[in-house]
């Protein structure tokens, strides 16, 4: 008999025998007195066992063959659960939840258990999330690098309406996926003064003299593709003191003051900024962006010349750097600082490796979240990195000066510092100036780009910009969150649309086929069910699983319109109050999504979604034709749970201000149709999908520009549309805060005096084409057909398509197969 291995065998038998291993083992518990987390702990630990194989076996492949790798720099993760998607990477999905049952457990609830590692705030973070997937799945070298956060996004919990934040002690249990790596430590200078010294060969240099020094301590995660053994890192860096730099206060017998400054560098990595699309300017956020990136660059040249003996001036031939977003931006700077200052290159070449090493991705258009640093901040945090960007800027400015010349206006524009009031450091421009790539997430975001916020460098530098439409895994979003409708598509096409979403196309061919249809209706159906049963659990409300599920679940934002939302329901509860037997498509609103702490706007649209359900929900004549939900704690795990349940998905944002969006992609691959405006990735997806089979509305980006440079007033719209005044009106007469006409004045006068995202030019189309949806519903066989056809036609969203993009247009990387443990 041939006895499997009990760290790496794949039996069902050796799965059991594993888990109860690892938990007498690990855990130090029997199993009568072992927890739902222990045996959670146990089952991770089991799967993680059959990671750790493959993963060192990728390591040591790449210090054999030194491929070119491309370090993912991101000061967000949103990894999600880790244990579902390894298990469904490694093909051990159904074996071990059969394992798990066969020992008697529930493993739903095991699955359940783990904390959600949520380290970003929404679709930046969740992206690279993604980008780790597809890298490891199609065999590129590549590391993520970031932040290990203590606490990552917040929880949200509703109290009386609104959202009250609560600190997610996501590490409170122990993480089973990471390792730390204490003995890869590096030191990370802060503060102090530069000086000028001459080295030995007589050459003018300069030493940085930190007023105080932080360490960053690793923690590695490994990632595995889908089904290829190719298992990737995350590394995260976690702040510690160095204890060396306290010493002279122990010696002075300040025990607490040196502690003190202990915990004061333990602060860098304690809590994630949860602001997504606004810069706070915040000098601890400064200070995580350089820990992180110092860290992350002083590694890969380590890996680079100690590891792999090679020399620094091939750096770049070697490694390649994503920046998402500009966060880690001063990675310019800083690598040139590690070129000049620690490797004595000269600054030609240092700029060179520099720039042939850097890309840049930009997420965002909103003025408010281009990331920009006062200058004497900057400078009293990181005055060596400040005199770099002024040599830099100079060196550029000339450059400048030459190709256009009197051209002052330019000069101003370009310059990585803003010197139009207080000065400030602009990290696009540092970030632009960098990289031998610069990218936009979508069609438009990348020719609004180029038009506008970088335009200047665009035209300077047409060569360097690009589009990378973004994309979301398959894996995580279709196979794991929706295993029913995964078996029915296999049972059809096989399972190759997993590694290849292209081929979900050939479930055009059963589009006509009424089984299929009726299979795929039930399904829907019996997801529907699912969410149902947890909204009466978490909501106490009753919903009507036969009615539109109309799911707006996403960050909130003015500029993402949840508010417009609103005013749809208000207006159908105005209808329904005006002639209660009116005959309109029974519809659940459903909204789930987080608002940044500080933004009161955005809090006060979530009260104002609570203060509506209120009312709605229990009006008699309202007969449960309408009912409005709030899901507390939007999340990935419970996206996952939100996204095979939407009959339609609202992508309602002002055209030109969502970058790409990607939960528009995982609401559509799951066959929900989408209601949406020509921004981002919509169109695309529309293009994709078919314009018969998405509902269109509102102003392109091009007309809300020329309404806004006209003078937009948004009073002439409420004053001429009878139903939106009445909506507008029935939130300021109090009617919805129990008489309170105080409450939602600052969204209402926003809007009507303001309105800065054009709801009220987009109201009325928005309300025709929600006319049209409710009626296409009805035609439940029609709307099945569309259904599929959208899940058929999503093959381009895969981030796979994302990062083949990227490989062969930009990184220049080839995958390297790694061989499997035999
Ligand atoms: O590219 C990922 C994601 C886009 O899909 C969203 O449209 C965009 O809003 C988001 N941007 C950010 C901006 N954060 N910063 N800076 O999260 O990126």
């Amino acid at each position: 008999i041939r006895i499997e291995d009990d760290r790496t065998g794949l039996e069902i038998e050796t799965l059991k025998r594993a888990i109860l291993d690892n938990l007498f083992y690990i855990q130090g518990k029997f199993p009568e007195i072992a927890t739902l987390n222990d045996y959670y702990m146990a089952l991770a630990y089991t799967v993680r066992d059959r990671l750790i194989h493959r993963w060192l076996i990728s390591s040591q492949t790449y210090t054999k063959v030194q491929p070119r790798e491309v370090c993912y720099l991101s000061a967000e993760f949103l990894m999600g659960p880790h244990l579902g998607n390894n298990l469904i990477n490694l093909g051990i999905y159904d074996r071990m939840r059969q394992a798990v049952q066969e020992l008697g457990l529930n493993f739903e609830a095991l699955l359940e258990q783990e904390e959600e590692p949520g380290l970003g705030n929404g679709g930046l973070g969740r992206l690279a999330a993604c980008y780790l997937d597809s890298m490891a799945t199609l065999d590129i070298p590549s590391v993520g690098y970031g932040i290990r956060y203590e606490f990552g996004i917040f929880d949200q919990d509703i109290h009386d309406g609104w959202q009250v934040e609560i600190t997610d002690k996501w590490l409170k249990n122990g993480n089973p996926w990471e390792i730390a790596r204490p003995e890869w430590a590096f030191e990370v200078k802060f503060g102090g003064r530069t000086e000028r010294y001459t080295d030995e060969k007589g050459r003018s240099r300069v030493k940085w003299i930190p007023d105080r020094m932080v360490q960053g301590v690793p923690y590695d995660t490994p990632i595995l593709g889908y089904e290829t053994s190719s298992t990737n890192t995350l590394r995260l860096w976690s702040a510690q003191a160095v204890e060396s730099f306290d010493f002279r206060a122990f010696n002075a017998g300040d025990y607490y003051g040196a502690v003190g400054n202990k915990v004061f560098s333990e602060n860098l990595s304690k809590v994630l900024y949860p602001n997504d699309e606004q810069i706070q300017g915040k000098q601890l956020r400064l200070e995580q962006q350089y820990f992180f990136v110092s860290c992350s660059l002083q590694d890969m040249i380590r890996t680079h010349c100690d590891r792999r003996g090679l020399p620094i001036s091939i750096f770049h031939e070697k490694f390649t750097v994503q920046l998402n977003d500009t966060h880690p931006a001063i990675a310019v700077a800083e690598l040139m600082r590690l070129l000049l200052d620690e490797h004595g290159i000269e600054w030609d070449q240092a700029w060179h490796i520099t720039q042939s090493t850097m890309a840049y991705t930009n997420h965002t258009l909103l003025p408010e979240a281009l990331e920009r640093w006062a200058v004497g901040l900057f400078g009293s945090l990181l005055p060596r990195h400040l005199e770099i960007i002024y040599e830099i800027n100079g060196r550029f400015l000339n450059e400048v000066r030459l190709r256009y010349p009197k051209d002052d206006e330019r000069i101003r524009r370009m310059s990585i510092i803003d010197e139009s009031g207080d000065r400030y450091v602009r990290m696009a421009n540092l970030a632009t100036l960098g990289s031998y790539s610069i990218n936009g997430v979508a069609e438009l975001h990348t020719q609004l780009l180029k038009q506008d916020v970088l335009h200047d460098f665009a035209e300077m530098y047409p060569e360097r910009f690009n589009n990378k439409t973004n994309g979301v895994t398959p894996r995580r979003f279709m196979v794991l969150s929706n295993p029913r409708l995964t078996k029915l598509i296999t049972s059809k096409i096989g399972d190759h649309w997993i590694r290849n979403l292209q081929e979900l196309r050939q479930l055009e061919s059963f589009v006509e086929d009424l089984e299929f249809r009726s299979e795929w209706r039930q399904i829907k159906l019996a997801i529907k069910r699912d969410l149902a049963n947890y909204i009466q659990e978490q909501n106490g409300i009753e919903v009507n699983v036969d009615s539109i599920f109309d799911i707006q679940a996403k960050r909130f934002h003015e500029y993402k319109r949840q508010h417009l939302n609103v005013l749809h329901i208000i207006t159908l509860y105005n209808r329904l109050k005006a002639n209660p037997n009116l005959d309109i498509t029974p519809r659940t609103f459903i909204f789930g999504g987080k608002a940044a702490p500080g933004y009161q706007m955005a809090k006060l649209i979530i009260k104002l979604i609570n203060s509506v359900a209120d009312v709605v929900n229990s009006d008699p004549d309202v007969r449960d034709r309408i009912k409005v939900v709030f899901l507390k704690d939007y999340n990935v795990k419970f996206a996952q749970r939100v996204y095979p349940a939407a009959d339609l998905s609202e992508q309602i944002s002002t055209a030109g201000k969502e970058a790409s969006g990607t939960g528009n992609m995982k609401f559509s691959m799951n066959g929900a149709l989408t209601i949406g405006t020509l921004d981002g990735a919509n169109i695309e997806i529309r293009e994709e999908v078919g314009a018969e089979n998405f509902f269109l509305f509102g102003l392109t980006a091009s007309k809300v520009s020329q309404i806004k440079a006209k003078g937009y007033d948004p009073m002439q719209y409420y004053i001429a549309n009878s139903e939106l005044k009445a909506a507008i009106d029935r939130i300021n007469s109090g009617f919805f805060s129990k008489g309170d006409t105080a409450l939602f004045k600052p969204l209402v006068g926003s809007l009507m005096y303001q309105d800065p995202y054009l709801l009220f030019a987009d109201y009325q189309s928005y309300i025709d084409v929600q006319t049209q949806v409710g009626e296409a519903y009805r035609d439940q066989d029609h709307w099945t057909r569309m259904s599929i056809l959208n899940t058929a036609r999503m093959g381009k969203f895969s981030s796979d398509r994302s990062i083949r993009e990227y490989v062969k247009e930009v990184w220049k990387i080839d995958p390297l197969k790694i061989c499997p443990p035999n």
